[in-house]
């Protein structure tokens, strides 16, 4: 690495071609906060996403019944009062159409879009010791150069197509509910196929089946859901929670998920059958991802989770009449390892229907794909769509999907190879002024995920200023401190038992992906990390 540069100084004589101080690829929550932070310290900021326009996971996943399952009053921003204040949520879980409304609110309040291009994808980038500069190829087979790169391609956006003999072939849409099209979907009338039963299938099945001529929701592993309850938001619940945003906030940074619940101050092992089933009711009657708070272990203790899915288990029984169904339904992992599912009231009820069938992959496993529908088992289902509600490549999917190569030529793919590796789960060794919003390695997808982009932002940004007023052109996390990272969020899922159960937490839904426990689990811990080494003067990073 060269000690020629300077943010602001000679560095920037000697980098004439330079375009950009900074190239942030991607243009959802955390490339759109990105950009107005870098702004802020007077940067010269481009943002390119593939996409045709803001919104990131919230511009792809349209698909009919998407929603949040974090409540709208904490699924937003924080980092502007006026904006927290004059954003009038109407729904206590939003709908993906308000989110983009949002988004689209705040893009045009911070005048956000004359330094994005959108329908851009950027292919490629590599680091240039000499300038201490990116070069990053966007889709059009231009190179621009930046001092700064930052992926802000989200954790949850590479969409996972299974390799299906035949698909191809299929005479009609096959949509993945990752890549909804914009243009109305023709439901009514048609047989449907829905492949899988993640939180995505979860939500779009009910709403197809409500018009459509019949839907088969093909299983391969059985779901826990639990109700969202979801209401219109009461005026005064709005006012009381606005006039102390800050301190609402505060509070929900106190908990593992960065999210507001009460956290139950027992075991699930010290009460009996009917407390159990007192407290997990009420939990189910005030809805969503909280369920699981009802006692402070069901993340930690095997016996403690069993009492979360018995309760789950009995409700399924309760709501599902055709008793051979009912038993296909029932799910038999630990709940929750992979990430619970939480609907509009309406999936297990939706077996019910008449034109609503299960195919159940374990006995009957997907054969091929033919033009006029799925083969499964020994016969075949004839349908006029196909819905892969199949899932991501989740964390590491998006920022392989661009060919990065680093301070020694090596590829992020290569240095990849065996499980992702970074430090604060935002910086990579061998890859300098390059950052990663919640990435591999942060609590992203086991926390509300906008105060972890907060978060990863604003230390980002710190961090970037700090470069500036100290005259540092580069900055690039040590391999020990990024080993030492990489062991401490190990050791910490290790402490529960989240690892326990196959999913994309462990990257195991990606046929041949590493099995490596991917989110780090604890905010406040995070922040506290994250900030203490920014304290200690960028603690296991070298700057130049
Ligand atoms: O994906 P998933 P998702 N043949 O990976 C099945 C967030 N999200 O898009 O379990 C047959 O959870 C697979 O089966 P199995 C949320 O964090 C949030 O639903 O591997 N089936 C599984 O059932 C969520 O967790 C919201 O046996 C195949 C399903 O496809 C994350 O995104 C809404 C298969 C994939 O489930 C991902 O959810 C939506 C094959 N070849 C998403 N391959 C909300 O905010 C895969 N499957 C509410």
């Amino acid at each position: 690495m060269t000690d020629n540069a300077t943010v602001n100084g000679p560095v920037a004589e000697s980098v004439k071609e330079i375009d950009f101080d900074t190239v942030i690829v991607g243009a959802g929550f955390a490339g759109l906060y990105m950009l107005h932070k870098l702004r802020s310290l007077g940067q010269n900021v481009h943002v390119y996403d593939a996409a045709g326009g803001v919104g990131g996971t919230w511009y792809w996943n349209r698909y009919p019944g998407a929603r949040c399952d974090v409540p709208s009053m904490e699924y937003s921003y924080q980092f502007d009062e006026d904006l927290q204040q004059e954003w009038d949520w109407t729904e206590r879980y939003a709908t993906q159409g308000d989110i983009l409304k949002y988004l689209e609110h705040v893009a045009e309040r911070f005048d956000l879009k004359r330094d994005i291009t959108f329908n851009m994808r950027v292919d490629g980038a590599s680091f240039d010791e000499e300038t201490c500069t990116w070069s990053v190829n966007t889709g059009d087979g231009k190179t621009v150069r930046s001092r700064f790169f930052i992926m802000a391609t989200g954790c949850l956006s590479k969409p996972h197509i299974p390799d299906i003999e035949g698909l191809d072939s299929f005479k009609g849409p096959v949509i993945h509910t990752g890549r909804w099209p914009k243009e109305p979907v023709e439901i009514e009338g048609k047989r449907i196929a829905v492949i899988g039963t993640g939180s995505s299938s979860i939500q779009v099945a009910p709403e197809l089946a409500k018009t459509a001529k019949h839907l088969m929701l093909l299983q391969r592993t059985p779901a826990y859901t639990v109700p969202n309850q979801n209401r219109p938001l009461w005026p005064d619940e709005k006012d009381a929670i606005k006039r102390r945003y800050k301190a609402f906030r505060d509070d929900a940074h106190k908990s593992r998920a960065g999210i507001l619940y009460t956290l139950g101050e027992k075991s699930a092992l010290e009460v009996d059958e009917e407390e159990l089933d007192r407290e997990y009711q009420k939990k189910w009657e005030i809805g969503g991802l909280g369920f699981t708070a009802a006692f402070h272990d069901i993340y930690d203790n095997v016996e403690a989770n069993k009492t979360a899915a018995d309760f789950v288990r009995k409700k399924i029984r309760s709501i599902v009449r055709d008793p051979e169904v009912v038993e296909k339904l029932i799910p038999t992992t630990l709940i929750g390892c992979k990430r619970l599912c939480v609907d509009a009231g309406g999936y297990f009820e939706m077996f019910n229907r008449d034109n609503v069938s299960l195919v159940d992959l374990r006995e009957e496993p997907i054969v091929r794909v033919t033009p006029n529908g799925i083969v499964v088992g020994e016969r075949e289902l004839e349908v006029d769509i196909i819905v892969l509600g199949t899932g991501f490549d989740a964390f590491t999917g998006a920022l392989l999907n661009v060919d990065l190569h680093g301070r020694t030529g090596k590829s992020l793919k290569q240095k990849w190879e065996d499980g992702p590796k970074t430090y604060l789960g935002h910086s990579i060794a061998g890859f300098p002024n390059m950052f990663a919003i919640t990435g591999p390695g942060s609590p992203s997808a086991l926390s509300n995920f906008l105060p972890s982009i907060e978060q990863d932002v604003n230390w980002i940004g710190a961090c970037i200023k700090f470069m500036q007023d100290n005259n540092y052109s580069c900055i690039e996390a040590s391999e020990e401190a990024e080993d030492e990272w990489v062991k401490h969020v190990q050791e910490v899922a290790d402490a529960s038992i989240y690892p326990l159960e196959n999913s994309w937490y462990v990257g195991t839904n990606i046929p041949g992906k590493p099995r490596v426990f991917l989110p780090y689990i604890g905010y406040p811990s995070y922040v506290e990390r994250c900030n203490a080494v920014a304290e200690d003067g960028y603690k296991g990073y070298s700057l130049m």
